[in-house]
């Protein structure tokens, strides 16, 4: 950040407003939204963020802590006031009520049912100002925004393969293809999906459970929806049907359908973890926004590989991913990818 734009003290408060959205939960319905309440004599007065659906509204804690020092001063907010009721809100109210003169804000609301505040910010006599780090806030709830815009979830697809694409031997098995650091690994980014979908066909041949898990094993707080997609049925032991989070039948095999029945639950966020044919269905489809690959040093030779037929026949046809981040964890390495140009 340039310092002559960071005295700014519009860029500074925002600044302020973005760090403490990103103490918000990631994978919750709601983006994450923080706010900063500036008194008439330009001093901080009172601060909040958004914990997730059903809590107060950023903007609410931080009129709460506020209090009446917030009479003729400004709020920073990262995300356009919400003009609706919901589980809460409508955060515009509060503004008005709580007697601010100004309101800065960085991403306007993609949501339709919510947006509007500006607007009625305005109308209420309140001088407005938009657009303040909108990119940094929108890359704090890039999924979430993704998906208000679309109409969909925002998919990454994950996989573990040997160097040579191979997810499976060639007598099936396919555990432990990598090494412990990057399965904790997969866990925590795991955490921060909405939902975590297999097909049948795993859910049949691994037993998984599709919980979030902690490097000590005990389960997260958050659990994401599990989803499992396909007509097969499980038996009634399978682990992925326990009571240790919630889980979805979705029983099509359609990947739009699937993802629309979660558009509707709110899902913001799927992580898919299909084996090669699910996985083909959804990439084929353009429904893959994100690849995360864990890539073994190993060699197979022969065994299923990460994903099935493409219908693609030439190199000239490939689909040329976006990477944007190569680590490496352990002896593994992850390549995370969109498929979106940047
Ligand atoms: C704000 N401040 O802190 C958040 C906002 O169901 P509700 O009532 O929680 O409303 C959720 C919608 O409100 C959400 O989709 C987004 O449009 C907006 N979120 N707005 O003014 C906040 N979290
Ligand atoms: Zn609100």
């Amino acid at each position: 950040m340039n310092d002559r734009i960071d005295r700014h003290p519009d860029q500074r408060w925002m600044r302020r407003a973005l760090k403490l959205a990103a103490l918000g939960p990631l994978g919750d319905p709601n983006p994450r939204v923080g706010a900063v309440i500036v008194d008439a004599a330009g001093d901080l007065a009172g601060e909040g963020f958004h914990r997730g659906a059903g809590t107060p509204h950023a903007e609410v804690e931080a009129l709460a802590s506020a209090g009446r020092r917030a009479i003729d001063g400004t709020a920073y907010v990262t995300l356009e006031p919400c003009n609706h009721t919901g589980r809460t809100g409508p955060c515009v109210q509060a503004l008005i009520g709580a007697g601010v003169s100004r309101v800065v804000y960085a991403q306007p609301d993609p949501n339709a049912t919510a947006s509007g505040g500006a607007a009625t910010l305005r109308a209420a006599g309140i001088e407005v100002e938009e657009g303040v780090q909108a990119a940094a806030a929108e890359q704090l709830n890039a999924e979430w925004t993704f998906a208000l815009r679309q109409g969909r979830p925002w998919v990454t697809w994950k996989f573990a393969a040997t160097l040579d694409g191979r997810s499976a031997a060639a007598d099936g098995s396919s555990q432990w293809i990598t090494g412990p650091d990057a399965r904790a690994d997969v866990h925590l980014l795991r955490a921060r999906a909405g939902a975590i979908l297999v097909g049948t066909g795993t859910a049949l041949r691994d037993d998984p459970s599709l919980t979030t898990r902690l490097p000590d094993g005990s389960l997260q707080q958050r659990q994401p929806l599990r989803v499992v997609m396909g007509r097969r049925r499980l038996p009634d032991g399978a682990r992925v049907l326990d009571n240790s989070a919630p889980t979805l039948l979705a029983q099509q095999q359609d990947p739009a359908l699937t993802l629309q029945q979660l558009a509707v639950r709110e899902i913001r966020h799927v992580w898919l973890e299909g084996g090669p044919t699910l996985a083909a269905a959804f990439v084929a489809a353009g429904l893959v926004d994100e690849v995360v690959a864990y890539l073994a040093p190993a060699l197979l030779g022969a065994g299923p590989p990460a994903v099935g037929a493409l219908g693609i026949h030439s190199i000239a046809q490939a689909l040329r991913l976006h990477p944007y981040d190569v680590t490496t964890i352990g002896p593994d390495i992850r390549v995370r990818a969109t498929t979106h140009a940047p």
